[in-house]
């Protein structure tokens, strides 16, 4: 485990406020709306919902200008999603990247119910010159010294045909102001920066956008300088719910001998989870773990379980889970210029006490 890495003032002020999934929380397969992870670049907007409106212009045929009213009036569908920022696990990488340190919080899994994009889009009737989709959020704020409303788009393609939603609810209840109120887009298989809260307006472009979101953050860096590759699909991970108590401060664990059942989570944005298998001495060895149903559907995250028979002494507990696309996840944290997608394997340090 990274510890002594150093987090700034700066970077305690974002943390303070932009909290992860307690890791217990990793029990219920859809979080409770409240443990959902946390992250606003700027400040949450006030937003009149009877004033609000969303905007579908740029190259369509048919611009749209819809109420709240209007898009819950159309057809809507509800689907189980599980977003992870792209930054989680950036605290474990070395050297220290400065921006908000997650260590491994920073998922969760909801019922989003709206309006899929896709049919808002054809309603709209896009044109043929159109290549991106452009979705841009009521809130601004300075971000490399740009002032800026936050915005991100998608290739056309990948607006229509990968299940994005325009979600006005989360797990039944309306989005509360911190998820996004009144509308936001989500998009499932994708880190979260491309789930745009504060929606309020989407353009049809004839060229990939390139605004600060696109063109500097949430890219994939060796070195400064360099344009690297954009970020977009969730990359396999699995967490576990660690066992037993922790202590106050460190949050190592104490878990008493005997049968403990080990269990967790494991998803991907780019193919079904295939398999989990756990270590409890620190990825030397591993034993294949039995997989829950994958009762969610294919965006959300699969949970798992594993009968561990615990004796005294110390220990590191792993899992380690794979993806149909081939991808399994490292030991050792890979190293960018943002501290994205590192997705290695989490390791929880136990004592089973010998009570004899
Ligand atoms: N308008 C807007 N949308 C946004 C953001 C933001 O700051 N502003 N943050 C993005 C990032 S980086 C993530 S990880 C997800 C987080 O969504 P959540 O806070 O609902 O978990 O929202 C994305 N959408
Ligand atoms: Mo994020």
């Amino acid at each position: 485990m990274a510890q002594g890495t150093g987090v700034s003032y700066e970077e305690l002020q974002l943390a303070a406020r932009n909290h992860g999934l307690p890791l217990e929380a990793l029990r219920w397969d859809v979080t409770p709306v409240g443990l959902h992870y946390l992250l606003v670049h700027y400040d949450i907007p006030d937003v009149d919902a009877d004033a609000w409106r969303l905007e579908v212009d740029g190259l369509v045929e048919r611009p749209l200008s819809l109420s709240l009213a209007d898009l819950r009036d159309r057809d809507a569908v509800e689907l189980a999603v599980t977003l992870e920022c792209a930054g989680n696990g950036r605290a474990h990488v070395e050297p220290h990247v400065v921006s908000q340190p997650w260590l491994l919080e920073a998922v969760g899994t909801a019922r989003w119910r709206g309006v899929p994009l896709a049919s808002l889009l054809d309603e709209a009737g896009v044109q043929d010159s159109a290549v991106d989709v452009l979705f841009t959020g009521l809130d601004r704020g300075v971000e490399g010294e740009e002032e800026q409303s936050y915005a991100r788009s998608l290739p056309l393609a990948d607006a229509v045909a990968g299940d994005a939603l325009l979600a006005y609810e989360i797990n039944s209840v309306p989005l509360p102001p911190q998820h996004g109120f009144p509308l936001r887009l989500v998009v499932p298989g994708w880190y979260g920066m491309a789930s745009v809260k504060w929606l309020a307006r989407i353009t049809l472009l004839a060229e990939p956008f390139d605004g600060y979101q696109m063109r500097h953050s949430y890219r994939l860096r060796a070195e400064e300088d360099e344009d690297g590759v954009p970020l977009s699909r969730i990359q396999v991970r699995s967490l576990l719910v660690p066992p037993g108590i922790p202590e106050f401060l460190s949050r190592a664990r104490v878990v008493e001998a005997g049968t403990c059942v080990l269990g967790g989570r494991a998803w991907s944005g780019e193919g079904e989870v295939e398999g989990v298998e756990v270590s409890t001495d620190g990825g030397e060895t591993w034993t294949e773990v039995e997989l829950g149903p994958a009762a969610l559907g294919r965006y959300a995250w699969r949970g798992w379980s594993f009968r561990w028979e615990a004796t005294p002494g110390e220990y590191e507990l792993c899992s380690r889970a794979r993806d149909a696309a081939g991808n399994v996840q490292p030991l050792d944290p890979p190293w960018n210029v943002g501290g994205y997608a590192n997705n290695a394997v989490q390791r929880v340090a136990v004592t089973v006490p010998d009570r004899g």
